[in-house]
């Protein structure tokens, strides 16, 4: 099992497409661990996105990314990083494939709806950054065994 952290970003948030890109992730049968709703402090979402601090575009992501609440999640499924890697597509919304969530809700780069990790560290890195270990919830669902074969 593996867990990756998603931000629905303030585009998705006032777009009311939360519900609906959730119902996505859900329908795949990944496992929710963890949700909190926020207006995220400056300095963590600094943090969060220190990898791109060079870059052209950081401060108008910072501010993007302050500029209302989010929705922070933890899922958890076999390979979970990559396939929400995979349903979320490419990074910009006019390049994105048809069928992914980038790809059938945005026509932009920064207003991407939905962060995801994009590999085990940075998964690790993320989570502990958002949530703290007694915010994360082990469970199982009913359904789980007709999710994954043994
Ligand atoms: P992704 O992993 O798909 O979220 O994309 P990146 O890690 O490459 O970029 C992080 C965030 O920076 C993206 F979500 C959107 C933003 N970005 C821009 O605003 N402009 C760019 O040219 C590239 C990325």
């Amino acid at each position: 099992m593996e867990r990756t952290l998603i931000i629905f970003k303030p585009d998705a948030v006032n777009r009311m497409l939360v519900g609906r890109i959730l119902a996505r992730f859900e329908d795949k049968g990944l496992r929710i661990v963890a949700m909190k709703f926020q207006q995220s402090p400056r300095e963590q979402v600094e943090r969060h996105y220190a990898v791109h601090k060079e870059r052209p575009f950081y401060g108008s992501l910072v501010e993007f990314m302050t500029s209302g609440p989010v929705l922070l999640a933890v899922l958890e499924g076999p390979g979970a990083i990559e396939v929400v890697r995979n349903l979320l597509g490419a990074t910009d919304g006019r390049e994105a494939a048809p069928g992914t969530i980038r790809g059938d809700f945005g026509l932009d780069k920064q207003y991407n709806l939905v962060h995801a990790s994009d590999g085990p560290d940075t998964a690790r890195n993320e989570i502990a950054l958002f949530f703290s270990p007694e915010e994360i919830v082990e469970y199982t669902r009913a359904p789980d065994g007709w999710i994954v074969s043994k």
